[in-house]
């Protein structure tokens, strides 16, 4: 099943009048408001988002999947699906692999394939969270903190194996989560846990090609619900400086304690230069891993606030922007189109905010005003903006719309069969 531009055509034939309308007013509205609209559509074009391998099929790992039909069965149908995703939305370029879920048999032919379907490869994800087949020794005690020189040094070559990986498919980062930590006190030293993870990290960034990042994800609980060892960005910062300059903090906006500020966060590190990239999501309660904006999409839009303001005061390198959600209940396609979606729209609401006003408001300590100034365009409906970026490359007015139109699922049943369950997780 592939994306054809008669399936775009056909889908913005129904569209197109509509939406022009839309666009053309708020254009106006804005370019009156001193907004620069082609240059905001510009830069929702450049956004791209990568799309996690192991978010294409149903998730609930926690309890248990509930696999729709039609689910990619291997790394090269993953990779299929995401160009689906990217022909309908131009915005999801690449794809952000997990190993040893995902590890390709066959690299000549993944890459023809994404080179195919104009997909990249974003940074690669270790996993050290669990234990392998005929594993010698184990990760139940911790990884790159574990008390156990052997785990340890274990942990330590697995990352070196998915950078060689990475490595020939093109990859520039490698994501470290880990599930290291206690679920009691007293279970483990916590001083020596930090010291050992920091240990084992120097040795996989001493391995880390010159052009590489290594970014380093906190979580402050789950699956150890006493202490994690890289518990919070500050851990994860304290980490990234000791490492050196090819080592970032990558914040999950799931992986706060609630009412966490993550916008201070974002700009934090922004200024401090160490902010790596995003694994996109939302919560209600806490690692949640829903839809984007489905539950805080006010805390998205201050997030992208911080983001566009950083892009253009600080000198923080460029972000691995990538998703991190799957559950059990949506079409997993449909889910990371909403998700993308919801992202390009905080990301056009932050690019209209009237910067010039709120500084001021800002300098006169005028409180009302800055609130009226950000509400103002985080008020606004900036759909239009966000669909004729997406038609201006080539894409759907409505990813979804046209997803649903041209049938993208019933396709990939029939193709699949029914009982297609995506690999790995
Ligand atoms: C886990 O909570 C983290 O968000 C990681 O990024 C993890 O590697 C990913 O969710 C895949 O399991
Ligand atoms: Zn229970
Ligand atoms: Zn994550
Ligand atoms: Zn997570």
């Amino acid at each position: 099943m592939k994306i054809t531009q008669s399936h775009i055509e056909n889908s913005n034939a129904d569209l197109k009048k509509n939406h022009m309308e839309s666009f053309d007013f708020l254009s106006n509205q804005l370019s009156d408001k001193g907004v620069d609209v082609n240059l905001v559509v510009e830069k929702i074009k450049a956004l791209q988002i990568a799309i996690p391998s192991w978010a294409l099929g149903a998730g609930g790992t926690r309890f248990g999947r509930f696999s729709g039909a039609g689910e990619p069965a291997d790394l090269i149908q993953k990779i299929q699906d995401i160009g689906i995703i990217h022909a309908l939305n131009k915005s999801s370029n690449a794809v952000s692999l997990h190993i040893p879920w995902d590890i390709p048999q066959d690299y000549e032919a993944i890459r023809q394939i994404a080179k195919d379907l104009n997909i990249n490869f974003d940074a690669v994800n270790s996993n050290t969270f669990q234990d392998q087949a005929g594993q010698k020794v184990s990760y139940k005690y911790g990884s790159l903190a574990n008390s156990d020189k052997a785990v340890r040094e274990l942990a330590v070559e697995h990352n070196k194996e998915v950078i060689k990986i990475g490595e020939k498919l093109g990859s520039k980062a490698l994501t470290v989560w880990l599930a290291d930590g206690s679920s009691f006190p007293g279970q483990h030293s916590i001083r020596k846990a930090l010291a050992n993870t920091h240990d084992s990290l120097s040795s996989i960034y001493e391995y880390l090609p010159s052009d590489w990042k290594i970014l380093v994800e906190y979580k402050p609980y789950e699956p150890n619900f006493y202490s994690t060892v890289i518990q919070d960005w500050g851990t994860s910062f304290l980490l990234a400086n000791k490492l050196g300059p090819k080592a970032y903090t990558l914040v999950d906006l799931g992986h706060h304690l609630p009412n966490t500020n993550i916008e201070q966060i974002v700009a934090t590190l922004m200024t401090e230069e160490k902010l790596g990239g995003f694994h996109f999501n939302d919560s209600k309660y806490g690692d949640d891993d829903l839809t984007v904006g489905s539950i805080k999409p006010y805390q998205l839009f201050l997030i992208f606030h911080e983001l566009a303001q950083g892009f253009a005061e600080t000198n923080n390198p460029s972000l691995s922007w990538m998703i991190d959600a799957s559950h059990n209940v949506k079409d997993p396609l449909e889910d990371l189109l909403q998700s993308v979606e919801a992202i390009k729209l905080a990301y056009a609401q932050a690019l209209i905010i009237n910067q010039k006003a709120l500084e001021e408001a800002q300098q006169n300590h005028d409180t009302a005003k800055a609130q009226e100034i950000l509400q103002d365009a985080y008020r606004t409906d900036v759909r239009a903006l966000v669909s004729e970026a997406s038609r201006q490359l080539g894409g759907a007015i409505s990813p979804i719309k046209a997803y649903r139109k041209v049938g993208v699922r019933n396709e990939l049943i029939k193709e699949r069969g029914t009982d297609s369950k995506a690999s790995g997780l």
